[in-house]
């Protein structure tokens, strides 16, 4: 997978995603990430990226143009044979709309659709990832129409910009890739992959500060074993997120 960040802070995500796991995905090529500074994309003098709103209101709205620049140099190097994109005046260079390699576009703003693990799986499919990061009160509408960007918010509040929100997102994707986890049962019995929360895990030492480990879980027992993290994976999920439960029973696993 290829993944682009366009940002106006683009160190926040470099910093963030070369590091843990995502940083060992990538240096070894299981991911390219390119994380763009939207502003070397401008082309105005004074290289503004935002502007007053039209109408009036609070805030500023970040331009279409360097959004729409950062995406179309990214689409050359993704086609390099197609040469003069995008304004097509090469027309015999330009090949069929079709075999041009297109990243899904993604926009991350507090006023789009809720991202969910559902979310993280399906777009771990995609090969190539444009993830755009909005800033101040918006970005102007016709850079996620012309893109046809898919608008994601990572929950109900709000950040000063999208970049922790891509690192959010992006982060959730490259884990996913394959040989990124060492086993993947590592996200097969984790949280929300059957749609409960975790049981509760421990590790050494067998007491600690008068607190014992559950005896069900020093006792070899596998069926035991397994019945019992089921059973608190329902308890908990039903004390702290009752609406996981409600569409676990919907749809039994
Ligand atoms: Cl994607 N951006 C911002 N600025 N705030 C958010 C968000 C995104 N998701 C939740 N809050």
């Amino acid at each position: 997978m290829r993944m682009d960040i366009a940002a106006l802070f683009p160190d926040i995500c470099t910093a963030v995603l070369n590091a843990s796991i995502t940083g060992r995905a990538i240096k070894e090529g299981k991911a390219q990430l390119f994380c763009h500074q939207l502003r070397e994309y401008t082309e105005n003098r004074q290289k503004q990226t935002d502007g007053y709103p039209y109408g009036g209101g609070p805030g500023k709205v970040m331009f279409v143009q360097p959004i729409v620049s950062c995406y179309e140099h990214v689409l050359e190097e993704l086609n390099p044979q197609a040469q003069g994109l995008p304004s097509g005046e090469n027309s015999e260079t330009v090949p069929p709309d079709n075999s041009l390699v297109r990243p899904h576009v993604i926009l991350l703003t507090p006023s789009g659709k809720p991202y969910t693990q559902a979310d993280a799986v399906r777009l771990s499919q995609k090969e190539n990832l444009f993830i755009i990061c909005g800033h101040y009160e918006g970005i102007d509408e016709r850079a996620s129409i012309l893109l046809e960007a898919e608008e994601i918010s990572i929950g109900d509040y709000v950040l000063t910009g999208g970049e922790l929100a891509a690192c959010v997102v992006a982060d959730s994707i490259l884990r996913l890739l394959p040989g990124v986890l060492s086993s993947p049962e590592n996200y097969e019995e984790e949280s929300f992959w059957n749609g409960l929360l975790e049981y509760p895990q421990y590790a050494r030492p067998a007491e600690y500060r008068g607190m014992k480990v559950p005896e069900v879980l020093l006792s070899g027992d596998h069926e035991k074993i397994r019945k019992w993290r089921q059973e608190k994976s329902l308890e908990k999920t039903q004390r702290v997120r009752p609406d996981l439960l409600e569409n676990h029973k919907k749809a039994p696993s």
